[in-house]
């Protein structure tokens, strides 16, 4: 049944109904898609600019390649939402980022059409690679394309994967969807060189002039022939790409449908690696966005006639802004203390100190590997940096973790944010692997705050170790207790002793997990533990509790295999204890979107769970056992 709100677009199942259209109603098309996401997302929330800026684009590229069939590789997946509306999902675009409802990025499982799981950026053009070599093997005739971002460019995977392409004989084709921003504003030479290239009055000129030249001829190929001797060396900002192998067209004003369509069709027939630059503007079509497409990135639900965003009612600060208050305290108290970030200036709290601090604050782009190498040589020579970056970006950079900081034993401070479960970014975003990931690695601190207070003090303990250090801390609110000004060191290596019990039940929790189980060690009377430290552990405490108790069970927010329970029970176990354990922690399975408290549920790892789970375990078979 057709909306009237959307007559077009509603009558759109699949990219099929797309092609079927003439082409003189796909600039229709993108105003009613453009208006489907301004409607929808202003209700639910979620990323919005970006996928604004893609409208005409996705409408090209399927109205022009033969999807599925032909491969439409995403990079990141945050401006897949009109992908998402032309492939069959309109209807569920409202229930995105819920619990059982559509997932925040492309996802193999969700829809044949997305032909490559994403949500961490820059793995766009290595994916389409492996796709192109793939179809070329087995004799496919598809096309392959990938759509990447000017912020997603930044990232060594995406020079890596041009590198490899360009050298080889393979037909895909890669899209650089350039509007100038990354989250923030995009940093670094490479983005300063299109900036200063695009804006300059020659290539405008030139512009204009290759425009008029297309419609003239026949085929883009042509284009780029002709106009070669005058563009190439002078100003084309595809220099590059045509020295690493490419065929680079472009720019084209990738929000002029009837352009895009002309363009793709003709490279759609070429051979070997193609590279299309776009210039899109983030935000593109509703007036607050692309006024400030920061702020626009990833709203909550807003009032789409005022542009005002519904601000959830906070009680208390987020653990990133306590680390932003701490990061600007502690650079005021020691001169030696920078901030590294990359590209997450407002998701780590940081702007407050990007703007008080701007010689000591480095936003290196999406480039997590460089930003943690960069700091070992910053700590080198003086320097105590900061690295702010997610549990799940960290993931990226661990060798650079082991082999640049840890290993020469460096004071590096990582402030790894979101560590645990994220809730509406769902999979790719969880920072389930952690502290598995780096209680194996030598010489590191690793710590996790129980609360707002003890995460300051955590961060302060971190570079006054003058050791490579991690804090690690769930993504929002904490309990709420004070974060004092005052800063002091925590004794290393030393757990919280916060209740003495009498059961012959030991709980020893995790950072967000420790004020869940308080109800808990309350009613079992038994004696509850706050870790504080999984790396050292407090060997002590740990064999007085083993030793003056009859079983023991973990609790963290972190996958139980190879987590804070198994480092107890090989620490204990190595002291000679046998006891019955229980732990509790992300099971061995991939947790999907929804709220973070649908996340926690999800992983047994709400308080009705926890609880649950510890009474039976401990009344039944461990009690027995233990007696
Ligand atoms: C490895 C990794 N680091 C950081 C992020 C967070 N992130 C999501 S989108 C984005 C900016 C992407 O910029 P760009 O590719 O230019 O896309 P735009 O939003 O401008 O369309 C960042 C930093 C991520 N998804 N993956």
């Amino acid at each position: 049944m057709t909306n009237p709100a959307y007559p077009l677009l509603s009558a759109l199942n699949s990219p099929a109904d797309l092609r079927a259209l003439p082409a003189a109603q796909l600039d229709d098309v993108a105003t009613e898609l453009r208006q489907y996401l301004i409607d929808t997302v202003s209700q639910m929330g979620g990323h919005f600019a970006a996928g604004l800026g893609t409208v005409e684009l996705t409408v090209a590229l399927h109205y022009v390649f033969d999807t599925p069939e032909d491969r439409l590789v995403w990079d990141v997946g945050h401006q897949a939402y009109p992908h998402k509306v032309l492939t069959g999902r309109r209807e569920k675009l409202r229930t995105i980022k819920l619990k059982d409802g559509l997932a925040p990025f492309p996802t193999r499982s969700e829809s044949e059409y997305d032909t490559f799981g994403v949500g961490h950026s820059s793995t766009s053009i290595s994916a389409a690679l492996g796709m192109a070599i793939a179809a070329q093997r087995s004799g496919h005739k598809r096309r392959v394309v990938a759509v990447i971002g000017d912020g997603a460019l930044s990232a060594g995977m995406a020079f890596e994967a041009l590198n490899h392409a360009g050298s080889l004989d393979v037909d895909m084709l890669v899209i650089l969807n350039d509007n100038d921003m990354s989250i923030s504003e995009n940093v670094g030479a490479f983005s300063n060189y299109f900036a200063r290239v695009l804006s300059g009055k020659l290539y405008a000129s030139l512009r204009e002039g290759s425009k008029k030249v297309l419609k003239r001829m026949p085929t883009v190929w042509e284009l780029a022939r002709r106009s070669e001797e005058h563009m190439k060396g002078m100003v084309l900002p595809g220099t590059i790409f045509e020295e690493m192998g490419f065929n680079y067209i472009g720019p084209v004003d990738g929000h002029d449908l009837g352009a895009l369509v002309a363009t793709l069709k003709n490279l759609r027939d070429l051979r070997g690696p193609q590279f299309l630059h776009v210039i899109t503007r983030k935000g593109k079509g509703y007036a607050p966005a692309e006024a400030d497409p920061i702020k626009w990135h990833g709203p909550g639900p807003f009032d789409a006639k005022s542009g005002e965003i519904f601000k959830e009612k906070a009680t208390g600060p987020s653990y990133s802004q306590i680390f932003g208050q701490w990061l600007c305290d502690m650079a005021e108290l020691d001169s030696r203390v920078v901030g590294i970030t990359p590209a997450m200036r407002e998701g780590s709290g940081m702007v407050e100190y990007s703007r008080r601090f701007p010689e000591r604050y480095f936003d290196v782009a999406i480039a997590e590997q460089h930003a943690v190498t960069l700091a070992g040589g910053m700590a080198c020579d003086g320097l105590r940096p900061v690295v702010a970056i997610y549990s799940s970006f960290l993931q990226r950079a661990y060798d650079q973790l082991v082999h640049d900081v840890a290993l020469q034993n460096l004071p590096v401070t990582f402030a790894v944010d979101r560590a645990g479960l994220v809730g509406g970014d769902g999979a790719t975003h969880q920072g389930s692997y952690d502290l598995s990931f780096l209680r194996c690695i030598p010489n590191l601190i690793v710590m996790a705050p129980a609360n707002e207070n003890e995460c300051r003090q955590m961060l302060f303990t971190a570079v006054e170790s003058e050791r490579p250090a991690v804090v690690r801390y769930p993504r929002g609110q904490g309990p709420g207790v004070a974060a004092e000004k005052n800063m002091r060191a925590l004794p290393i290596g030393k757990a919280q002793s916060m209740r003495e019990g009498r059961s012959g039940l030991a709980i020893i929790a995790v950072g967000a997990m420790v004020p869940f189980c308080a109800r808990l060690a309350d009613q079992l009377d038994a004696t509850l533990i706050n870790l504080r430290f999984v790396k050292p552990l407090d060997e002590e405490l740990l064999v007085r509790i083993a030793s003056t108790h009859r079983a023991i069970v973990t609790v963290e927010e972190n996958v139980v295999a190879g987590g804070a329970g198994s480092a107890i029970a090989e620490c204990l176990s190595a002291h000679g204890y046998t006891l019955p354990f229980l732990h509790l922690g992300i099971p061995d399975r991939f947790i999907e979107h929804g709220s973070r408290s649908d996340c926690l549920a999800a992983a047994g790892l709400d308080i009705p769970s926890i609880e649950s789970a510890v009474t039976r375990w401990w009344h039944v078979p461990a009690k027995a056992a233990a007696r």
